[in-house]
């Protein structure tokens, strides 16, 4: 990938990341990440398709409750938001492209600052649309996901799509057309929906039955835009419990599924699944990612971790290579990822200030997730892992087990099987077995 400096090269002390292998104790090197790596018949590049998160990346500067940014950014100083973000726009391909990242993904309004109006900031959207269409072709970097950002403005404190007033539902609508527009535009592989204010926070003054029939509605048409208008990727929905509201109607894999199937959305979408998100909601990530492979809807992934020691979205940077592991292992007997992609919704801490923080952040966690997934390949093909799993299961494939399995036995025919066998025999689960063989790949 060419790197591409713009009219000021903003991370003067690191060039084009190199892959060094295991044993190198360069920091601004690889040393598990190599793109071009087979492993379980695909390039490690194909199986993740890593992505940069332009808010992370580019907008946030570390501020908290408590206190503003921490952190200034170069190419925010621009005195017109037309110039800051094409400033921002040769930051982030500078960036991607000195990583070796081969995707990116976005909000509309981490692209621009949004306008006095609807007018003005489709102008500004269109202008970087076309700055990014250049620039993308210029290095081979493409668009995975595109977004609508319907959560952070006063407006949608009641919510987006499922805001009690109509007017501010028609506002959002105008956004998030301008936002499949872009990712048309753009070749984006995703359309993400997360719903950040579509939840509540009191059931005193909610409708829930409206406002979630209202979301249905919004999803719907915007698939029905989107398919009309050449879009052929992939609409994704991201699940999180609470925060910003105290309780969203995203609330996790399993509840977001249940809503697509309902809703006849279950063909054009699949789940955008975060780490930190699924710590909120009380499951490990690997559950999460178990629920949406089982329901054939494991579409991309946010890569992050949360603190098991607070209950909030603290965004880290995935370093916890016995967790991505577990993540890994469904990845691979899943068969990959369904249309998306993994992003890097981390935020480096607010005390990371240089620029160089950022780097080693990514770095750290493509190295986990190379790590890992030769790790769970090793573990797929050379333990005794699929085997023990599946002989847990062998008294289903023959005999009444298969019968029942086929749906060839009533309730009847069953219980005469159970009073005939009588006493069934104790089977240990062997977790630990389990547990040490995890364990014992981890090299
Ligand atoms: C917020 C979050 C978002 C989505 C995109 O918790 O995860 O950044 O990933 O809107
Ligand atoms: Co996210």
């Amino acid at each position: 990938m060419p790197v591409l400096i713009g009219d000021t090269e903003y991370f003067p002390d690191v060039g084009p990341v190199p892959y060094e292998g295991p044993d190198s104790d360069t920091p601004l090197a690889f040393k598990h990440y190599d793109a071009d790596r087979v492993v379980a018949g695909r390039r490690m590049e194909d199986h993740f398709r890593f992505a940069v998160a332009y808010w992370h990346a580019f907008r946030q500067t570390g501020g908290d409750p408590f206190g503003p940014g921490t952190i200034s950014f170069p190419w925010d100083r621009a005195a017109t938001a037309e110039q800051r973000a094409r400033d921002r726009m040769d930051a982030a391909f500078e960036f991607i492209t000195k990583l070796g990242v081969p995707y990116y993904c976005f909000h509309d309004l981490d692209l621009v600052d949004e306008g006095d109006t609807r007018a003005e900031t489709r102008a500004r959207l269109r202008d970087i649309v076309a700055y990014a269409k250049e620039k993308q072709e210029a290095s081979g970097a493409r668009l995975l996901w595109g977004t609508a950002n319907l959560f952070s403005h006063p407006r949608y404190m009641n919510g987006a799509a499922t805001n009690p007033d109509a007017d501010v539902v028609a506002f959002a609508a105008s956004q998030l057309k301008d936002a499949i527009d872009a990712t048309i535009a753009l070749g984006g592989r995703g359309y993400v929906f997360w719903g950040g204010r579509e939840g509540y926070t009191t059931l005193l003054h909610t409708d829930t039955k409206r406002e979630t029939e209202h979301l249905a509605r919004f999803l719907t048409m915007a698939r029905d835009y989107g398919r009309a208008n050449g879009f052929e990727g992939v609409f994704l929905i991201e699940p999180k419990p609470m925060e910003p509201t105290k309780h969203q109607y995203d609330y996790d894999a399993a509840t977001v599924i249940g809503f697509l199937e309902r809703h006849g959305l279950a063909d054009d979408f699949k789940l955008n699944l975060e780490t930190n998100h699924a710590t909120l909601a009380g499951h490990a990530m690997e559950h999460e990612m178990q629920v949406a492979a089982d329901a054939g809807m494991l579409g991309s992934l946010d890569a992050n971790r949360g603190d098991p020691h607070n209950g909030w979205d603290t965004d880290q940077f995935p370093t916890d290579l016995t967790e991505t592991v577990r993540m890994m292992l469904v990845l691979l007997r899943a068969g990959g990822l369904q249309g998306g992609g993994i992003n890097f919704d981390a935020k480096v801490r607010r005390t990371s200030t240089d620029l160089l923080d950022r780097f080693h952040a990514h770095i750290g966690g493509m190295d986990t997730f190379a790590r890992a997934l030769v790790i769970a390949d090793d573990l797929l093909r050379n333990s005794d892992l699929e085997a023990m799993r599946a002989a847990r299961y062998a008294s289903f494939d023959a005999g009444h087990g298969a019968a029942f399995e086929a749906g060839d036995l009533t309730l009847e025919a069953l219980a005469e099987i159970g009073d005939r066998l009588g006493e069934p025999a104790q089977t240990s689960g062997r977790q630990e077995r389990y547990e040490n063989l995890i364990l014992q790949h981890i090299r």
